[in-house]
Parts: structure tokens; sequence; C-alpha cells
């Protein structure tokens, strides 16, 4: 039979009910939202026997720049952002490069919008939607805000990612009904999230619809890629450097720059320029 791997030992079926299985051994390097096939054993009752290609992998280099693997076979990454925490742009670009260049969609959230100065929050999401990628902005106490979300993840496996406490769990919560995720306080102190949740986890979401709440991450450092592959992910910026003088442009100090041109010119924020240039700079060094 076959079935989407949700963590540990849950196999999400095709009619949306869960069934806990072991897994052979051999299949060590399962991962959350793969396609499994499964038996019954009579002994051992529900085994994971083995797993299909994956379309793709969402992956990010550790600390040791050892590869690990987040999820499996996503449709479309669900960027969580707040104004509380405090959000880091460069981890949000970072997700967005991944994204792109797993050739998958990216929807950004502006989430929590009923807390005080939000205002702040969703300028930088106009940005983001003026070079062309979704967002929406979204609170818990604003139903129709969540219809539009769950609007936008239906029939698409789904993964929410994010920096800790941005809210992922509780909107996952909220969208899947009698779900039993664990939601953590903010930290009255820091204002830091508790990094609640410890392991990616698949849900079914409806027909042919997953949702994958993931752990909060502090930095999110995707595994080599070019610097072709980062610019891919800058819009704005890619679209400008087509029209650079040299090919190879760096948009430091070369001549003939269009991206410096747009910055100049307040098309490009400071913001993008820094974040494109860190990115760059971290992949170089990887
Ligand atoms: N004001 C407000 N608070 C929210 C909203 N959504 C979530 N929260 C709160 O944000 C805090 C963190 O929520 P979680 O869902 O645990 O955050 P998370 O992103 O899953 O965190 P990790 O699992 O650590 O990655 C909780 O106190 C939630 O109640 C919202 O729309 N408005
Ligand atoms: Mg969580």
């Amino acid at each position: 039979m076959l079935a989407r791997y949700g963590a540990s030992v849950l196999l999400l079926l095709p009619n949306q009910q869960t069934l806990t299985a072991s897994v052979r051994r051999r299949l060590e390097h399962i991962t959350c939202g793969d396609q499994v096939e499964f038996e019954t054993d009579t002994k051992d009752g529900e085994v994971v026997t083995s797993i299909a290609t994956r379309k793709n992998v969402l992956q990010r280099a550790d600390f040791r720049n050892k590869t690990k693997t987040l999820a499996s076979n996503i449709d479309q990454i669900v960027i969580v952002t707040a104004i509380k925490p405090v959000p880091d742009w460069q981890l949000v670009d970072q997700l967005i490069v991944a994204g792109i260049d797993m050739g998958v969609e990216v929807l950004l959230l502006a989430h929590k919008s009923d807390l005080e100065n939000s205002e702040d929050l969703h300028q930088t999401h106009d940005y983001y939607k003026k070079i062309g990628h979704k967002s929406l902005i979204t609170s818990l106490h604003d139903p129709a805000s969540l219809e539009s979300l769950d609007n936008q993840l239906t029939g698409k496996t789904n993964i929410l990612v994010g920096q800790s406490g941005m809210g992922k769990s509780t909107l996952a919560n909220y969208l899947i009904e009698h779900s039993e995720i664990k939601i953590g306080a903010l930290s009255e102190s820091s204002g830091h999230g508790q990094h609640t949740t410890s392991v990616a986890q698949c849900y079914p979401l409806g027909e042919d619809a997953y949702l994958i709440d993931s752990p909060g991450v502090r930095d999110f450092t995707a595994t080599a890629l070019s610097a072709n592959q980062v610019s891919a992910g800058f819009l704005e910026i890619h679209e400008a450097a087509a029209r650079c003088k040299f090919n190879d442009c760096r948009h430091q100090q070369e001549p003939a720059c269009a991206v410096r041109e747009q910055f100049e010119q307040g098309l490009i924020s400071q913001q993008r320029m820094d974040s494109f240039a860190r990115l760059l700079k971290q992949q170089s060094s990887l």
C-alpha cells in the first residue's frame, strides 16, 4: 500500500487516516514527506518497505557543513514572519533562494498582524510583493485571513518554515482540525521563541494536500549553491543583472552595473543588497 511519511513512525494514508508503522532498518534515511510503500507483517504489524524517488528535498547545511534533510516532495514553502520575534530578513532571503532553487512555490506570511507596529512588517512585505512574491497578511484573530491562507495551500504539500516563535505550529494547529501539535508560549524575558517544535512533521490537510510543520531555525545555510543559483533567488537583482555590462558582474564597483543603478534609484532596497552580498560570500566559503 502507498502512504506519505509523516514523522517518527506515522504514515498518512490517502484517505487521510493515519497509521503507525515501523521502518525496515536499511531505510534509515526516510524523511518527512516521503512517499512510501508499506506492507502488513503478521509479526511486526505495518512495515515501511520502500521509499519512492523524491521529487525534491529541502536541505540545509548544519554548523559542521553536513547536509541535513528537512523534508521532501514539497510543492510550496511558506515562510512565516511576524513583528515579534524581530524578523531576520537575511534568513527569509535564504529560504526564498532555497525555494526558488528547488523550483517550488514560495509564499510569504506577515503573521500576527494583530500585534502593534505590524505596519513596519507589512511595508517590507509590500517590497517582496512588488518584486513578484506572493505574500499574505495573517492573524489568528482574523479568520478571513486564515481562510485566504487555507486557499493557497489547497492540493499542495506545504512546509511552514521560519524563525522560532513566529507562529508556525499555531497556524498549523488552526489549519489542521483536531491536531495535537505542541504550541509554546514566547518566553516573556527575551521575546525569543522556545523552539517548541523539534522535528518536521507532516499532516494531512484535505484531499491531496499536506502541511509540514518544521522546527524554528536561527539561520539557514542552503547546501552549496553557485553564484548564479543565489542570484536567481533574488528576483529584482536577477532581473536587473541581465542588463549589467559584465556577465560576471558582482554589483560592487563594476562600471555600467544595472543593479547598482536600480539601487541608487531606490528600486532595490539596502536590506536586499546587503543580504545578497552576504549570501554570495557565505556560499563561496562553503
Ligand atoms: N498575537 C498573536 N500571537 C500569535 C499568533 N499566532 C501565534 N501566536 C503566538 O506566538 C507564539 C509562538 O507560537 P508557535 O506556534 O509555538 O511558534 P513556532 O513558529 O511554531 O515556534 P517553533 O516551534 O519554536 O519554531 C505563541 O505564544 C502563540 O500563541 C497571532 O496571530 N497573533
Ligand atoms: Mg512550532
